[in-house]
């Protein structure tokens, strides 16, 4: 196919949560979302960047997006004769870092490319999967009693796992407490890099718990101490923010330093990275799932068109909109049905429209590239 962008348009959303979401480097309760619009031949693909509000996840935060996307991802796409999306992610990788900004225009270009053959976009990727498991990410809460209380209301909802985020202060007494009050439900849980090696025999007093994985425990950008972890405990480690392309993926697997991977489609800089990832885990006999960054709704159809591909063999954190949003920007929003799985939709894109009233009326900044 021909591919040759013609404008490029960035904007900002600003999207109040329906309540906080907290972890362990700092609590959300409004999103700043920077949305991506590519556009050839009338058609427009959406993409959406996943960075956060300030640079406590990665390096990246939502300003950072902004500039990277107009001084140097932008015009390295525009007006450039292309074969499709394949290609203009590896004009992207030029970027170094950035992974977030860039992927949130890959995505669009995937959308686009999509959208241009009359295809789903979950097909054009190669997806398989016609219905995503759905599991939940739980915040941390105001008190263990809040939080059995919400993990309740999900389970009800259909939920089929459930993530409890941990940190020191916030860990072994309230694992325990939810492991008495539901023993058999799946649990994991996300420390997002709050502990350090020093921490090992502490953090191996989780395998009592008998969690199906914890995530990220160490720094974020390490391999090499979380291999020795995973010598010293049980529970199977999942590497998050550590996996931030293939090639941490194969050296994450040769080391021993995971045995599950979480794909987030922004932190590995998009789709064509992410299904990389995916091959490599697949190869090594490794599942992977697919992450969540608090997405609106682009992000969020984005995320369930990459869980198709064949090797995403466990819940996600891709929930229904509702969790998150009072009115999400697609219509339909995403909703998990009473088993816990997202059906996928079989139309061109990304499979969903987007409500542009709302889109308008949430817009905070516009900029046209091109
Ligand atoms: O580590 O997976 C994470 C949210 C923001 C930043 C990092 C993470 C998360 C989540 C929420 O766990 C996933 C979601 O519900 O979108
Ligand atoms: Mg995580």
């Amino acid at each position: 196919m021909n591919l040759k962008i013609e404008r490029i348009v960035l904007r900002e959303i600003r999207m109040p949560l329906v309540r906080f979401f907290e972890t362990s480097f700092g609590r959300t309760t409004e999103r700043r979302i920077v949305l991506v619009e590519a556009i050839a031949e009338g058609v427009s693909g959406w993409g959406e960047v996943t960075a956060g509000e300030h640079p406590f996840y990665n390096e990246e935060w939502t300003d950072s997006a902004w500039l990277i996307l107009r001084h140097y991802a932008g015009p390295r796409l525009l007006g450039h004769p292309l074969a499709g999306a394949e290609e203009a992610a590896g004009r992207l990788e030029h970027i170094r870092g950035h992974r977030m900004a860039c992927g949130g225009l890959e995505a669009a270009l995937w959308d686009l490319e999509a959208r241009l053959q009359g295809l789903p976009l979950y097909r054009l990727i190669g997806g398989v999967h016609k219905q995503i498991p759905c599991g939940v990410s739980i915040g941390i809460q105001e008190s263990v009693d809040e939080l059995l209380a919400r993990i309740e209301r999900e389970l009800e909802a259909g939920y089929q796992r459930i993530k409890i985020k941990i940190k020191p202060g916030w860990d072994l007494d309230v694992v325990r407490r939810v492991r008495r009050r539901f023993p058999h439900i799946r649990l994991m849980a996300d420390a997002n890099s709050a502990y350090t090696p020093a921490d090992a025999e502490h953090l191996r007093r989780l395998d009592e718990f008998y969690l199906m994985m914890l995530e990220q425990p160490l720094a974020h950008d390490d391999l090499l101490d979380h291999a020795e972890l995973q010598r010293k405990i049980q529970t199977p480690i999942c590497l998050d923010e550590s996996i931030r392309s293939a090639r941490h993926a194969e050296q994450a697997i040769r080391l021993g330093a995971c045995r599950i991977i979480n794909i987030k489609l922004g932190r590995v800089g998009g789709f064509r990275q992410a299904r990389r990832v995916h091959d490599i885990a697949q190869a090594a006999g490794i599942p992977v799932w697919c992450g969540g960054m608090l997405e609106s709704g682009v992000g969020r159809a984005h995320n369930i068109a990459l869980s198709t591909l064949p090797n995403f063999q466990l819940p996600g954190d891709v929930s229904a909109s509702r969790r998150y949003w009072a009115r999400d920007i697609i219509r339909p929003p995403v909703e998990v049905s009473p088993q816990g799985a997202i059906a996928v939709r079989d139309e061109p894109g990304f499979g969903y429209a987007l409500d542009e009233d709302y889109l308008e009326s949430i817009t905070v900044r516009r900029e046209i590239l091109g």
